[in-house]
């Protein structure tokens, strides 16, 4: 089995059962006037885990192995929005289903919704819907796994402490092994992002492995 050299050991890397999980790299996050941005935060801190994404995208496809992506969203009517995110903003700001420069936020089939064309998914790839912040959650993110024979995930995408993490935990529960290419996640702040990567490698891997890229793509390359 050939391995990912990540500090300070390897990810035991099976190509047979291992998938790409892209996570919520969406315009509503990553774009001016959308949600991460209505809720104050500057957005070039998420962009520059674009191009590793779009590298990692690339040689992941040509190596013919499974890729999904997921987008953070409500239906039109809310009602899988629970009363509690729907509250928790700081100050008068735009909320999950307000209309703003990108469409409504955080709301299926609005602009904002989308993936940025950057990363968009391509036909046959595994697009998950999800409400919350972790992948499994109200999604059905394990049954598509099950159908692709997956028990490893490589996690990439945005943000690093909240639906990266959060996936990687429900993850990590489920029985996957999971690894973190560091510098194809990011967060609105830095510290976050590294605090969330230490948290995930600390205590020999308490909940997976976090390598960079390159490690991954050279991996890749020698398949
Ligand atoms: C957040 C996410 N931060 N995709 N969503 O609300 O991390």
């Amino acid at each position: 089995m050939p391995a990912v050299t990540a500090d300070p050991y390897p990810f035991p890397f099976d190509p047979k059962a291992c998938a790409l999980l892209v996570i919520d790299m969406q315009r509503d996050f990553l774009e001016p006037g959308g949600f991460g941005a209505a809720l104050g935060n500057d957005v070039s801190h998420l962009r520059r885990a674009i191009e590793p994404n779009r590298r990692l995208l690339a040689a992941w496809r040509a190596a013919g192995l499974p890729v999904l992506h997921t987008r953070e969203g409500h239906a039109p009517d809310l009602a899988d929005l629970p009363a509690a995110k729907h509250r928790r903003a700081q100050g008068d700001v735009l909320r999950i289903g307000d209309v703003g420069p990108m469409g409504r936020i955080l709301v299926q089939g609005e602009p904002g919704h989308a993936l940025i064309p950057e990363l968009a998914a391509l036909p046959g790839e595994t697009v998950i819907d999800k409400p919350g912040k972790g992948a499994f959650h109200a999604t059905g993110l394990q049954a598509s796994l099950e159908q692709l024979g997956v028990r490893q995930l490589v996690v990439t995408g945005v943000t690093t402490e909240i639906c990266v993490q959060s996936t990687v935990r429900e993850a990590n529960d489920r029985g996957y092994d999971c690894l973190v290419p560091s510098d194809c996640t990011a967060s609105y702040f830095p510290e976050f992002h590294a605090a969330a990567l230490q948290m995930i490698a600390a205590q020999g891997g308490i909940l997976g492995w976090v390598s960079h890229s390159d490690h991954l793509l050279k991996t890749l390359s020698d398949l």
